[in-house]
């Protein structure tokens, strides 16, 4: 008897093109919806499932999985994965992946051009034009920060941090960073970066840009208190995941002149913006494009199709997902006997 095709869902409209691929291996589920997704939704469609390609929008942890018991993947298309509850999907031999790498670039671009127009305030200026105010123009109207000469921080210097880092050098900053741990002295060189600790970071900074992945443990790492240790004539950034931020705190501060500028990408709400950042002329908001040029969206949708037939056992990587982020807990789960049931064959080598 031929053995059944796995049946796959994608979550979002995404590229037809490349999505199409999955069709060569599995029965694929698409929708033409942009579609918001209650707990109850997902657990309903991954019930039946062997894979699913998905957005950060869809938050997939123990109860969402808890009655399907023939998913074996999970397709993240982001590099940021903290919607999935990566141990609970290894606990249950789901392999999950994301799509590092083919954003990098394209991310850290979007964080130069918040970096640029926070400190420039262009979304002021533009809108001081728009409303016709131009005719009550002052010299000294409008006044930015520099960006050449002024120190950066990076909070996180890892793919996209460190593509931050070089280009701020063709900008002549200078460079100061904060990781767990320092990075190799040699690559601390190439990029001109400097390590400090992290209230260094914060009172060193002129324009400070948060690029850490999101962590329960990172929640709120910039609140009130660190706030305050910034220069009130700083900017911040934030391209990485709203969590990092005391949405509350940072509005008060922006208010109240104890900080000049924000540029945000990234929210706690998303896709709701707090009423007390909307309110003010000091932010630059864009709605968490940092990947979304039209080339690097279309190499993480690939990357994802890629991941996720891998996972499933197809394709030249079958088997070993380019980028599976779940290893250990797979591991975990094989070597303490499957908890997936007879109905699961997992086919991730290790
Ligand atoms: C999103 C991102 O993936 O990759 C990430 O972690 O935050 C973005 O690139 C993108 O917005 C699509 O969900």
């Amino acid at each position: 008897m031929a053995e059944s095709r796995p049946r796959v869902w994608v979550s979002q409209p995404l590229f037809d093109d490349i999505v199409d691929q999955l069709r060569a291996h599995c029965d694929v589920e698409t929708t033409q919806a942009v579609t918001r997704y209650t707990s109850t939704d997902l657990a309903e469609k991954l019930a039946s499932l062997e894979g699913a390609l998905v957005t950060l929008n869809e938050r997939i942890g123990a109860a969402e999985i808890a009655r399907a018991p023939r998913l074996r993947a999970v397709a993240n298309v982001g590099v940021g994965y903290n919607n999935l509850d990566t141990a609970a999907l290894g606990a249950a031999g789901i392999a999950a992946t994301n799509t590092p790498d083919v954003l990098t670039e394209t991310t850290a671009d979007l964080g130069f051009a918040l970096l640029m127009a926070t400190a420039r305030r262009i979304t002021e200026a533009e809108a001081f034009l728009r409303a016709g105010q131009w005719n009550t123009w002052s010299f000294t109207n409008l006044l930015g920060a520099d960006l050449h000469g002024s120190t950066l921080g990076i909070l996180g210097l890892g793919r996209i941090g460190q593509a931050i880092a070089r280009r701020a050098r063709g900008f002549g900053m200078r460079v100061l960073y904060h990781n767990r741990s320092p990075l190799d002295a040699k690559v601390e060189a190439e990029l001109g970066a400097s390590y400090v600790s992290f209230d260094d970071l914060l009172s060193g900074s002129d324009h400070l840009v948060l690029v850490v992945p999101y962590t329960p443990a990172a929640h709120h790492l910039i609140d009130a208190g660190a706030l305050a240790k910034m220069k009130p004539t700083a900017t911040l950034v934030n391209i990485a995941r709203g969590g990092l931020v005391d949405e509350v705190a940072l509005a008060d501060a922006l208010a109240n002149g104890r900080l000049a500028g924000a540029g945000l990408d990234v929210f706690e709400g998303e896709p709701t913006v707090r009423p007390e950042l909307l309110a003010l002329k000091n932010v630059v908001l864009t709605p968490h494009i940092g990947s979304a040029s039209l080339a690097t969206r279309r190499a993480m949708v690939q990357l994802a199709v890629d991941n996720l037939l891998a996972a499933l056992g197809f394709g030249p990587d079958a088997g070993r997902p380019p980028c599976l982020v779940n290893a250990d807990a797979l591991d975990a789960a094989n070597a303490g006997g499957a908890t997936a049931g007879d109905t699961k064959t997992t086919t991730i080598k290790r």
